[in-house]
Parts: structure tokens; sequence; C-alpha cells
């Protein structure tokens, strides 16, 4: 066995010792900064999922550093929020103790397992020394009329006693706990992230980010162009507006539904329906927005008036239902059951009309048109027609086009402890003022009730007295969210102590943007949009000097239980990283979670998997020492065959790196250790390259070879990824024969293992092939590939 329990402490020592991993400005040097998001240190420590992400970047670290960059590598502590608390309430033990105690828990996890991390960078969103910028952004902020109070219905969570964001919401549930989340009205601080809705979404275009996560931000930001037009009411002054992204249907509206808190609802209901629409409201009233969203059975009432459709006078019922929200669009629509499915559902219910506007096949949804009993807009296609319909409006002065995001502002006040206190206080008159920036930091005062209330009180409105008294008025006792603190220690990391600035232009400008973010996919909405949204804010104010924070985003998938589901305690699943590090060491870990399978992909833990892994490290292990432990490599050359081999792997394993592919990366090398094995001897050429292509991935076990091969200094800080002999690194050749309906027509040369779509190219240039393609006549119906064989086309 390889004695990984001697070699690991005894080189992540000389690391530390060494600071071999301390980043500092070199302009000589490309730099490359590889973020990962910090973790909020729980009371379990870290999990073996954080372990996948945190070998990815360390990996990508590493290797940068031996390809000559000089790598910002970076980690801190997510300390405030909920989870912290939480964690604290249960076990009855101060917050501030279970963060200090769970971090040096993390940190200790860490070091174990070799990453290499500058610590002298290390932050914390809960010192002081840091949250005091945190406040000073908010202040930016508030002084450029972002952040502001507003009495509001917001998602009140009876079990963790606070409000929730809506990205913290999920099926009505809470993110963390997954516990139920109601409506209460409450005053609380707003960010107005939706002032930068069209500037968050533009400059995603520029970001090397997987597809899926833009279009997610997308999503979440929901911009859709439209019509808002007006609708006068039959016998009244009164008319509404509404809003809707389809006025090509416009001739087939049959009623139409306002929301239940519009302000017009109480004018347009009329004496008989009274009673029925002010129960109705109390019962909406209840609902959270997602439920009334989601909803399949629909609800509602009508308010005894009509409306006049503009364009052809016809007297249409008003209708209130919750499935029109009040703060979407205009919180009322013209309904269009021949088209919009929840409007179907709605007339369907209350057996209100329907008609087909639109020409096309499919009842629902919606198609292109072209328009159908649609008077002046008969026949064109949806663009058309909405255009027509837009000038339409606007040329009788009833209404515009117009845009809409489904963006919310940001809630940003908890009425929670741990949390950083905001820089705001009220005077006796309730005006709100700043503390002002050389009042920094408003420092959480130690209080020893800080457990939430039922009544949403904050806690910290049972802080001493003389906290809360200042300057002749009361503070803020609401605290931040725990996604303030994370939407900027990026910028931290670049300059962790300076004590004038948040981070200097000079350091910005050598490290800034994040060249590579690795994290879970659970932050496609809530922390990425936060973070481009203060750095933009912070852009516009001058104090940035980049757009985007994050050039490329990647995330790593979820590492599950044996049984395939989700590692949880209650399942029993759970795998703890102490422990395989205790019985097979830290580079087998690492090793193992790189080549479970692709980075992005979600993947069961599998104990042979380890074992297998282990079992290639002591693998390399024997082939370079003999049974006493001497190291056994030999000066002479290797064979043609190990030399060749050794160049392509050095070729495929250098690739591998930069696509972040390093299952495949960690299967090359096990191909060469095979090879080396089998000759029976260790030549020095490959087993010093080996070594430094398995560095990144087992950093412990190459550094002791390193060290033995000869080397004085530590190969964690050298660069000396090694280069390939192209002749030498390619492929060998091999003959495919080209068919045609299973009769051969022609042979190609191609490198061995090439794949299907590389032989067909060159097949489809073979003028006999072509020739009796043509003959046939007709497309390829069929192919037939075998790799390194046969290529059979069928027509
Ligand atoms: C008529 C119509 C016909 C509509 C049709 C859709 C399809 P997005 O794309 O999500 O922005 N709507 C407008 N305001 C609403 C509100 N406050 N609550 C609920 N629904 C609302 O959706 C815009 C469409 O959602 C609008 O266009 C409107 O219905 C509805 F075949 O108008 B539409």
């Amino acid at each position: 066995m390889y004695p990984f329990k001697e070699i690991e402490p005894k080189w992540q020592k000389e690391w530390a010792d060494q600071n071999v991993f301390e980043a500092k400005i070199d302009k000589s040097k490309p730099k490359y900064y590889v973020l990962d998001m910090f973790p909020y240190p729980s009371g379990s420590g870290l999990h073996v999922g954080h372990v996948e992400g945190y070998t990815a970047s360390d990996i990508v670290s590493r290797y940068k550093r031996l390809k000559g960059f000089n790598v910002l590598h970076p980690m801190g502590w997510d300390a405030f929020g909920l989870p912290a608390e939480q964690h604290a309430i249960q076990t009855g033990v101060h917050p501030a103790e279970t963060t200090k105690s769970a971090i040096s828990n993390f940190k200790r996890q860490l070091n174990m397992l070799g990453f290499s991390y500058d610590w002298s960078r290390e932050i914390s969103t809960a010192d002081p020394a840091y949250y005091k910028w945190t406040q000073w952004i908010f202040e930016i902020l508030h002084k450029k009329g972002l952040a502001y109070q507003k009495e509001m219905p917001v998602n009140w969570c009876p079990a963790l006693r606070t409000v929730l964001a809506n990205e913290e919401v999920v099926d009505g549930k809470s993110e963390r706990g997954g516990h139920p989340v109601e409506k209460r009205m409450m005053k609380q601080w707003m960010l107005k992230i939706t002032a930068y809705a069209e500037k968050l979404l533009k400059d995603l275009d520029d970001n090397d980010w997987h597809e899926r996560t833009k279009e997610g931000q997308r999503n979440w930001i929901g911009k859709s162009v439209g019509l808002k037009g007006f609708f006068q009411v039959e016998n009244s002054d009164h008319k509404f507006e509404i809003f809707t992204t389809r006025p090509d249907t416009i001739f087939g509206v049959t009623f139409m539904v306002v929301a239940p808190e519009h302000p017009l609802v109480a004018e347009l209901t009329t004496a008989n329906h009274k009673k029925t629409v002010e129960d109705y409201q109390k019962q909406a009233a209840a609902k959270l927005d997602v439920e009334r969203q989601s909803d399949t059975n629909k609800t509602g009432v009508f308010t005894g008036s009509y409306a006049i459709n503009p364009v052809n006078g016809k007297k249409i019922p008003i209708w209130i239902s919750d499935y029109v929200l009040m703060d979407y669009g205009t919180g009322a629509i013209m309904a269009v059951p021949g088209h919009d499915e929840r409007d179907f559902e709605f007339a369907k219910k209350f057996d209100l009309e329907i008609i087909r506007v639109l020409d096309g096949k499919e009842d629902l949804p919606s198609g292109d048109g072209p328009c159908v009993n649609s008077d002046f807009i008969n026949g064109l296609n949806k663009d058309d027609a909405i255009h027509k319909v837009v000038a339409w409006f606007e040329d009788k002065g009833l209404g515009e086009k117009c845009i809409q995001y489904k963006l919310r502002d940001w809630l940003f006040s908890r009425q929670r402890y741990w949390g950083e206190p905001f820089p705001v206080y009220f005077s006796e008159k309730g005006d709100v003022n700043l503390v002002g920036e050389k009042e920094l930091p408003v420092t959480l005062p130690e209080i020893s009730d800080y457990k939430p209330t039922e009544s949403g009180e904050a806690p910290l409105a049972k802080a001493p007295e003389d906290w809360l008294s200042y300057q002749g008025g009361r503070r803020e006792t609401d605290t931040m969210p725990g996604s303030a603190g994370s939407s900027w220690y990026f910028l931290r990391y670049c300059d962790p102590k300076n004590e004038e600035e948040f981070c200097s232009k000079e350091a910005q400008d050598y490290w800034m943007p994040v060249d590579l973010y690795l994290g879970g996919a659970e932050h496609t909405v809530g922390h990425l949009l936060y973070s481009r949204f203060w750095q933009k804010v912070l852009n516009d104010e001058g104090h940035t000097l980049h757009k985007e924070p994050f050039q490329r985003l990647v995330h790593q998938g979820m590492i599950l239980g044996e049984d395939g589901e989700k590692m949880s305690k209650s399942r029993g699943n759970v795998v703890n990283p102490d422990d395989v590090v205790e019985a097979y060491g830290a580079d087998a870990l690492r090793v193992y979670e790189m080549f479970m399978g692709p980075l992005e992909r979600d993947k069961p833990w599998n104990q042979n998997g380890l074992v297998g892994v282990f079992k290639f490290l002591s693998k390399i292990w024997r082939a370079t020492h003999n049974d006493k432990g001497e190291f056994v490599v030999v000066d002479e050359a290797p064979s043609d065959a190990l030399l060749k081999l050794t160049h392509q792997t050095i070729k495929k394993v250098s690739s591998d790196m930069e696509r972040l592919s390093f299952n495949t990366a960690v299967s090359q090398l096990m191909i060469l250790i095979n090879e080396i094995t089998k000759s029976g001897v260790a030549p020095r050429f490959c087993v010093e390259k080996l070594t430094v292509l398995l560095s990144p991935f087992a950093p412990h076990m190459a550094e002791e070879i390193w060290h033995k091969l000869g080397n004085k200094t530590l190969l964690s800080k050298e660069a000396c990824w090694p280069d390939f002999d192209e002749a030498l690194a390619k492929d060998d050749l091999v003959t495919i024969a080209i068919q045609v309906m299973g009769k051969v027509r022609g042979k190609i040369e191609v490198d061995a293992d090439s794949d299907q779509d590389t032989v067909m190219e060159k097949a489809m240039q073979i003028d006999n092939v072509k020739s009796r393609l043509d003959e046939a006549g007709g497309p390829i119906k069929k192919v037939i590939f075998v790799k390194n064989r046969i290529l059979n086309l069928i027509v």
C-alpha cells in the first residue's frame, strides 16, 4: 500500500510553509482567477459535493500554474444568513460561536484535501472588516435611489420566522428546509434590481456560460413586448388599461379579467355582486402568487359590469380572478379563450363564449396566424397583425407599445439576527438617514436572545439601548439577507486587506473578471443575478472596472448516494469525506470524484469505483518503487511504443484540461501507467511526464515522486506543463471501407479511432461514393459505422 498517510500531510505542510499559493500582482505574467462558490459553514462539515467542485477548480488552478499563469484561487466563508442561524438555534449555541467552529472544521477539511488556496486572502462575510463594505455598497444603492422601503405583501415563513425573497421560495415552500410559506403585509427594504433588467439581459450574451443557465436568467427576468391599451367601461366614465403580448387576437376577446386587488374593482362591482366580489377578494388575498399562477382549477366572480372592445364595439363582461396578478403588466387582461390556455380553462368553467381568430390546426396554445374573423387584420400573420393593432391603438390615443419584465425588486430585509445591520437610522419623524461612510461598520451587537419572534419583530429590537438609539433617532433593526455578503465577495478577494477601499482599481484591473467560476446549478438565478446587479451598479458609479463579474461559469453535477438518490441524513446514504480520506487518502478521493463521470453530470457514489481509483494510484506507486519502498525509476530511454504513448498522453490530457474533461484525462493516465507497468521498467522520461500530468489531480503523490526524481523545487510552484511532439503524438492510421448499400465503393485512411463524422466527411469526397449515392437518388436513410473498419451508407 502506498504511504498516503505520511505523504499527504508532509506536502501540505511544505506548501503552507513556503506560501506556495499566495498570489501577488505580477504584470509580467498572465493572470487566471479561479473562483469557487464559497460555502456557508454548516455544522455538518464538507459534503462530497463540495469536494467535487473544489477538486475541479483546484485542478484548473494547478494546471494553469503549470502553464505559467499567475493564479488567484481564494476561499472564504458565506458566514451570515439563515443556515448558520438555524443551526445555532437548533444547538442553542450562539451563531458567532457555531460559525467559528464550523469554519475551523471546514478549513481543516479543505487543507486535508490539498486544495491550493491562497489563505492570505481568506474572508468571512460576518467579519466587521468585511461587512463594513457590504454596508458601504448599501449606502451607494440608497444614494442612487436603488434601495427603498415599502409596505407590501411578502413571503412569510412561519417556521423560519422571516420573510423570503421570491428566489428563496420553491413551489410555495422555503428553499432551505422546505417549510410552508404564506403571505403577510410588512414594511421591507427593497433593492431596485428591475432598473437593471435590460442590462442584465443584454450583457448575458457575452458571457461564456452554459446556455441553460443563461436561459434560466432570461426566463427569470422575463421580458415581454406587447401593448398597453385602454378599454372603456360600458355606461361609465371609467376606462381601464390591459397588457397583452398578443394584440393580434383582439377580435377574439370575449371577457375581461382584473386582479382581485385592482383599485377599480370596487367601482366596477354593481350592487348585487358586491358580496360575492368582496368574499372572493378576501380569499385571494391569502394566496401566494405561485399558487395563484399554478392553480389548475380556475376561480373567479363576475363584477356585473361590461367593457367595450374598442376595435369592434363588442360588449364584454368584466370578471375578477386571482390568475391575474396585480403586480404584472397592468393587473388587468383582455381574455382570449380561443387561444390562451388560462383563459380557455376559465371560459370552460364559467361557460363563457369562445371565438377562434387565428387559423391553424392546433387548438392551443395560439399559433402564428393568419388572422381570421378579425376585420382589418384578416389574413395577416402574427407580427404584421400585432404591428397594425398597436398602430391602431396609438392612432386613437388609446394605448402604446410596451415592454414588461417578470423580474421583481429584490426583497432585502430579514427579521433575523445573524446578518449585516443596515447603516440606517430613523429620526423621530421617521425620516430615513444613512449613518455615513465614516461611521462604518455598524457592528452587529452581541445579544443573548437572538431568536426570531412569531410576530415578525426583528431580534435586534431587543438590542441594548445604547446600540438602538443613534443621533437622537433609532437604528434599523432588520438585517440584510444572506445573499448580501455573497454578492460582491469575488471583488474583495482581489484586495482583501484594503482598509481604504472595498477593492482598489489596481487589483481589479489585474485580477478581474473571474476567469472561471465553479459552483452548483441551484444558483442559476438568485446569487448570480444579484452579483451581476451589484457589479453593474458599482460599475455605473465608477467603482468597478468591468460590467460583468464572471467570464466563464461551470456548474458541477450532484454527487448522489450509492442508491442513486440525493444524499441526506434521513436516507443514511451520506458519504463523509473525512472517512474516505482516512481510508484511502486525499489523492484517491480527488481522483475518484473526477473519474466518476463528466463534471456537469449528476453521478451516484460507488465504493468499488473508489477502490478502483485507489488501485490506480497504488499501481503508479508500485511502478516507481520496489517492495522495500525504494525508488526504482531508471535512466534508460523508453521503448518506441512507450515514447509514443507518453506523447499521446500529453496531447490528450492537455486538451482534456482545457475542456474540463477530467474523467477522460484520468482514463488516459490509467492507460499510460498500465503500459509502463507491463513493460517492467519505469523510464525516467515517462515517469517525469506522468508525474506532471498527474499533479493537478493527485498533487501529493506527484509532489513526492517529483522530489524523488531529484528535483529540489516544489512541483506545485513550477511552470513545467510538458509539450508533446506532434509527429509522435499522432494516432496510427487505419483503413476504412466505405460502402454504399453494403457494396464497397472506396477506401480511406484516417486516424485510428476517428469518429463517424470525421469518416463521413472524408467518404463524401470520394467520387465513386458520390456518384453511387446520386444514382440511388434520395437522402441517406441510415448510416452503419463500425469504428476503425466500415462505413456503410443506406439510401
Ligand atoms: C391576450 C392573449 C392572447 C394573451 C393569447 C396571451 C395569449 P407573458 O408572455 O408572460 O408576458 N397577462 C397580462 N397581464 C397579466 C397579469 N397581470 N396576470 C396574469 N396574466 C397576465 O404573458 C403576457 C400575457 O399574459 C398577456 O397576453 C395576457 O394574456 C396575460 F393568445 O393577452 B395575453
